[in-house]
C-alpha cells in the first residue's frame, strides 16, 4: 500500500515538475488532505530549488481582492510571467473559489496555461491553514510559476501568518468601510509592504489615501535605504492603476534582492515554517493510537488535579521526542 502509494506519488512529483496542471491540482489535494507520503513528495518538490516571488494579498471581505488578483494575474501574463493563485478562504469552503472563478472568467484568464488558480478552504489538522498554504506555494513554485499570489481575508491569526509568509505583502483598503485602520487586524497593518486603495472609482478613496498616508508618516524608517511603503489606488474591475500596482510589487522585489532584506525575510519564513511543521508532527504523534494514548490519560489526570498541566505537557513532549 505504502510502496504503491509512493510510486504513484513519485510519478505525480515528476509531472508537477514538468508543470502539468492536472498533476498540480492532484498534488494540492494531497496537501490539503494530508495524504500519506505527501511530506516526502513535498520534500522532492522543495529540492527542485525553484523559486517564485510570493505575493500575499489581504484585506477586508469584499474589498475587491479577487478582482484585483485577477487583474494582476492578467498584467503578469502580459509581461510574460507565469502565475499561480491561491485563494485562501477559511470562512466559506465554496463561495471564495466560485467568486474568484467568476473574476477569472471575466478576466479571460480561463484556459491560459500560464495561470493556475486554486481555492483552499480546509483548515487541516496538521499545522492549520498557514501550513497548508505554504506547502501549496511549494507545489506551485516547483511547477515553475514565476509569481504566486495568495489571497486571504486578514481576520484571524492564521491569515496574518499566511500574509506574513510572503515576499511582498499587500493590504487592500476601500472607501466606505469606516476607519480603514480599524477595519483590519492591527498585525496586518504592520506587515504591509504595499497599500492598495481599491474601488478608487467610489467616493471617499482620497480620504482613505490621506488616512493611510498619515498613518505611514509615523512609520519608523530606520535607514535611508529602508523600503518606503507606497499607497497605490486601483479600480480592479476596470484595471485602472493595476499596471502601477504591478510595478510597485516589482520595485519591492528588486529592493528585497538588492538589500539583505530578502535573506532576512526568507529566514523568517523558514523559521515559521519549521516551527509549524514541528508543531504538526508533535500533534500528530499525540493523536497516534500506537503511542497508547498518553495524551488522553494525562488529560484525565490533569482534570482530576492529580498532575499539573505544565508537568504533564513536559512529559508528553519528552515522550514524543524520544
Ligand atoms: N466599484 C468597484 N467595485 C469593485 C472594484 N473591485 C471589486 N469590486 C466589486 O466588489 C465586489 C467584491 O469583489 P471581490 O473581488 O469578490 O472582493 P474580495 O475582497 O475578493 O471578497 P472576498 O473574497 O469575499 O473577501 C464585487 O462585486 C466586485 O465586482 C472596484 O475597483 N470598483
Ligand atoms: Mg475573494
Amino acid at each position: 500500500m505504502t510502496i504503491a502509494g509512493t510510486t504513484t506519488g513519485d510519478r505525480l512529483v515528476d509531472r508537477v515538475l514538468r508543470g502539468d496542471h492536472a498533476a498540480v491540482a492532484r498534488m494540492l489535494s494531497r496537501v490539503e488532505s494530508g495524504t500519506d507520503g505527501v511530506h516526502l513528495q513535498l520534500a522532492r518538490l522543495y529540492d527542485s530549488g525553484r523559486r517564485a516571488h510570493v505575493v500575499g494579498v489581504t484585506g477586508a471581505s469584499g474589498s475587491g481582492k479577487s478582482s484585483l488578483v485577477a487583474a494582476l494575474a492578467q498584467t503578469y501574463r502580459r509581461r510574460d510571467r507565469t502565475v499561480g493563485v491561491l485563494a485562501v478562504d477559511p470562512s466559506s469552503p465554496f463561495s471564495g473559489g466560485s467568486v474568484l472563478g467568476d473574476r477569472i472568467r471575466m478576466g479571460d484568464l480561463a484556459g491560459d496555461g500560464g495561470v493556475f488558480i486554486r481555492s483552499m478552504a480546509t483548515r487541516g489538522a496538521l499545522g492549520g491553514l498557514a501550513r497548508t498554504t505554504v506547502d501549496a506555494v511549494t507545489v506551485l513554485e516547483a511547477a515553475g510559476k514565476d509569481v504566486v499570489i495568495v489571497e486571504t481575508v486578514g481576520v484571524g491569526q492564521d491569515e496574518v501568518d499566511i500574509a506574513g509568509a510572503s515576499h511582498t505583502t499587500v493590504l487592500v483598503s476601500v472607501p466606505g468601510l469606516g476607519d480603514a485602520v480599524q477595519a483590519i487586524k492591527a498585525g496586518i497593518m504592520e506587515i504591509a509592504d504595499i497599500h492598495v486603495v481599491n474601488k478608487a472609482d467610489r467616493e471617499g478613496a482620497d480620504a482613505v489615501v490621506a488616512e493611510l498616508r498619515e498613518m505611514l508618516r509615523h512609520a519608523r524608517y530606520r535607514r535611508p535605504a529602508d523600503w518606503r511603503i507606497p499607497i497605490q489606488t486601483t479600480v480592479a474591475i476596470t484595471g485602472d492603476g493595476v499596471d502601477e500596482f504591478a510595478d510597485a510589487i516589482e520595485a519591492h522585489r528588486e529592493w528585497l534582492s538588492e538589500s539583505d532584506a530578502l535573506a532576512r525575510r526568507e529566514r523568517d519564513m523558514a523559521a515559521s515554517r519549521l516551527r509549524n511543521i514541528v508543531t504538526g508532527l508533535v500533534l500528530e504523534k499525540l493523536d497516534d493510537p500506537a503511542t497508547g494514548d498518553p495524551f488522553e490519560k494525562l488529560v484525565d489526570r490533569v482534570a482530576r488535579r492529580q498532575i499539573d498541566p505544565f508537568t504533564a505537557a513536559n512529559q508528553l513532549l519528552e515522550r514524543t521526542l524520544s
